[in-house]
């Protein structure tokens, strides 16, 4: 037998236990391992009742992902389950950790189903674009009803050992820790009483309830807004509904013939690399488990702004005490009003209680003074950026804040090393730049200086994890990863307006493409005074700026959404982009002021502006040595700036492209519309010349 999977006999039940590290995920030695588990207590004529355990973190949390697109070997899961629902004596699986995809699947398989209370059941297969593919789909729906399972399938989230007790998921859950022994208990009841085999796939009440309900096409409409782009969800919206219209077999039949759609469908590529690509970035080069961590029982963060405020809120949210720092009272009493609205925005949403709004308050102090800092463990500044003030700034730090305190900056762009030479501690300074909004944005985007110490790198990515982020550490230049990318593209954005494309046109192309908002749509969002100012500076400074029309718009007090009126104009209390035909005007005059004929520019040579540009610069980037791998780069763009994670993020994105067409397009663009940024990286000719593309590095 596999030693994966074993079986024994204690007392008169059956135990059958899965032993497979870390998820205990359904690879093929599970598979077989379990149908020779079975086999034996079929067996044994002295087990009675049979239950299915699983040793280390949690139950079988699903199919395992790393199989998918190599050959299937036998035996498949879908049989496996069959196997188990067809024995002729009573199994119970005992469920603790996570019960997801396939595990559930598994467990709906067996006869009964008990669970530790701080268990949780899900059929997460729609967040990798596929579907519950080995009976989910047709089983979940017999035991919940039509509206529970299309929530849970089609939104992929988990629900708790108690809520799955109430909609008949599970039989029984109980308090404590020892799922054996929980479960030993359950099989051993389940024998005494001489209970039946009770097969799900038998159950028919709740199939005939919903039977033509309206609630698939409620569903289905519902999904157009909120799963726009995506397939799988509105696969499996046709898989339940078979459970409905067909017999249990059909049913099978047409769950398998849609899973494969969803495995051939490119999103499952995406998806897959996005969450493989999420965990792998907190494995860090040079890092290992062993390289120490500091503690981080304490923050001070200097700024009450928009930012300052809503790093806050993350360490308040997990327990984390925080004193934020500002010059004036005022502005102190503002951003502690905001952060207190925010709280109680969420608790009216009923997203957390009165109390914990009461209790992450209480957890944030306000202060005048940096002497508020002497004992905190990490120190993030928010102020705006500037490099004097914030020279100043860590250099006051330096001397306020006790040896071991790690000092962040969350600048966007500065260089950290010079930040740092304000200080005589620069192993100790690290950034730390956190996406708007703070308190929602997933990506924490950690940059090592070059003397950063490995502890201190370790601490911040550790710290991420604490504050639920993803972190992905990254070296220093201007911008970084995902800002360094994003500036090439708003230059080429602004390029492809001033050569004849709408600010519309452009946007679309990127919405079409899977981003939340184009490149215009998010200029309004951050407010173009940002950009202005920045120009301005520069102008002052005696560098040569080109003119833009941006800059009259700003000079019009059009400065985005909050002024209701930017690129776009925003009716009141609303975010949503509308053209305005003045816009259009102003470019057409700025056009000819400058001496531009427009000309009709395709969608194709918009997406290829503004994405190969970014391609080319991404591979600067991790040929520099900036970013590690090319999934960092993913990983900052599909959580830092909403790039669809069907897609796998760009530099996935462009190995499914191929590579040798966005050289060759690079160098096009090179020929002819020059500038450095269309100059062909070293790397992505390296990769195209030996038939490589950025996922092998
Ligand atoms: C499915 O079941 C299809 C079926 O319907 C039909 C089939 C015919 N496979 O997240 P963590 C690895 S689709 C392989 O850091 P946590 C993960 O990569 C599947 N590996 O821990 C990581 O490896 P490493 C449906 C897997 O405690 C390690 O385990 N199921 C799998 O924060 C620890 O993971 C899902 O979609 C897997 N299925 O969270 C569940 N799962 O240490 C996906 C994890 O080398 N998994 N790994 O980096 C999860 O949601 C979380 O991993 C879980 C644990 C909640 C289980």
């Amino acid at each position: 037998m596999s030693e994966v999977v074993t079986y024994n006999r204690e007392g008169a039940i059956g135990v059958i236990t899965v032993n497979y590290p870390p998820v205990n995920a359904l690879g093929h030695a599970v598979r077989s391992g379990l149908v020779a588990a079975l086999e034996q207590g079929q067996h044994d004529a002295d087990a009675k009742a049979l239950l299915l355990v699983c040793e280390g973190r949690t139950f079988i949390a699903g199919a395992d992902i790393r199989e998918f697109g190599k050959p299937m070997q036998e035996p498949g899961l879908t049989s496996v389950i069959d196997q188990y629902e067809n024995s002729d004596k009573p199994i119970v699986a005992a469920i603790h950790g996570t019960a997801l995809g396939g595990g559930l699947e598994t467990a709906l398989g067996c006869h009964y189903r008990v669970a530790l209370s701080s268990a949780k059941v899900g059929l997460p297969e729609v967040k990798l674009g596929l579907l519950p593919g080995a009976g989910g789909t047709q089983r979940l729906p017999r035991l919940t009803g039509a509206r529970k399972a299309l929530e849970m399938i089609t939104s992929g989230e988990f629900v708790s050992a108690r809520d799955a007790l109430a909609l008949g998921i599970v039989d029984a859950v109980e308090d404590g820790s020892d799922i054996k022994a929980v479960g030993l208990a359950y099989a051993q009841k389940v024998a005494d009483e001489g209970k039946p085999v009770r097969r799900v796939r038998d159950l028919t009440d709740k199939v005939e309830a919903d039977k033509g309900s309206e609630v698939f096409d409620q569903f289905r409409a519902g999904l157009e807004k909120k799963a726009r782009g995506l397939f799988s969800p509105f696969k499996c919206v046709d898989a339940v509904q078979a459970a409905f219209n067909l017999p249990f077999d059909e049913g099978m039949k047409r769950e398998r013939e849609l899973f494969m759609e969803c495995m051939d469908s490119p999103h499952r590529g995406g998806l897959i690399h996005s969450f493989f690509a999420e965990r792998e970035v907190s494995k860090v080069k040079g890092l290992s488990k062993d390289t120490p961590v500091r503690d981080v029982n304490s923050v001070g963060i200097i700024g009450a702004g928009t930012m300052g405020g809503g790093i806050a809120m993350n360490f308040a949210n997990v327990g984390i005490p925080v004193t934020i720092v500002e010059v004036k009272q005022e502005a102190l009493d503002k951003g502690l009003g905001i952060i207190r609205k925010n709280y109680e925005n969420s608790a009216s949403k009923g997203r957390i209680t009165q109390q914990q709004v009461e209790e992450r308050m209480a957890l944030i102090s306000g202060s005048l003074t940096y002497d508020a800092f002497r004992d905190v463990d990490l120190v993030i500044e928010a102020v705006f950026e500037n490099m004097a003030i914030k020279k100043e700034i860590f250099g006051k730090l330096d001397e306020v804040c006790k040896p071991g305190a790690i000092l962040a900056s969350n600048t966007s762009t500065l260089d950290i090393d010079e930040i740092a030479s304000a200080t005589k501690r620069p192993e100790d300074v690290v950034g730390m730049h956190f996406f708007s909004p703070a308190n929602v944005m997933k990506l924490l985007e950690n940059v090592r200086g070059s003397k950063t110490s490995d502890e201190v790198k370790a601490t911040v990515m550790a710290v991420a994890k604490k504050i639920k982020k993803v972190g992905v550490l990254v070296g220093n230049c201007h911008g970084f990863v995902g800002n360094r990318m994003l500036h090439k593209r708003g230059a080429e954005a602004m390029a492809l307006v001033n050569e004849g494309a709408s600010p519309q046109q452009v946007d679309k192309v990127l919405t079409d493409l899977g981003y939340p908002m184009g490149q215009f749509a998010m200029s309004d969002l951050a407010g173009i005074d940002v950009g202005y100012r920045i120009r301005e500076e520069r102008r002052n400074a005696g560098e040569d700026v080109a003119p833009s029309w941006m800059d009259k718009l700003v000079e019009m007090n059009r400065l985005g959404q909050k002024t209701q009126a930017g690129v776009y104009k925003y009716e009141e209390g609303s975010r949503k982009p509308i053209p305005d035909p003045d816009v259009d005007q102003l470019i057409a005059e700025f056009r000819k002021e400058q001496g531009i004929t427009p000309r009709e520019i395709s969608d194709q040579e918009i997406l290829e502006r503004c994405m190969y540009v970014m391609i080319n610069e991404g591979a600067k980037i991790l040929e520099e040595g900036i970013a590690d791998r090319s999934l960092d780069i993913d990983v900052v763009w599909i959580y830092g700036y909403g790039f669809p994670a069907y897609r796998g993020g760009p530099m996935f994105w462009a190995d499914q492209v191929g590579l040798d067409t966005i050289l060759s397009t690079v160098k096009n663009f090179h020929d002819t519309l020059g500038g450095q940024q269309w100059k062909p990286a070293a790397l992505l000719e390296k990769l195209v010349s030996e038939g490589r593309k950025f996922g092998d590095l």
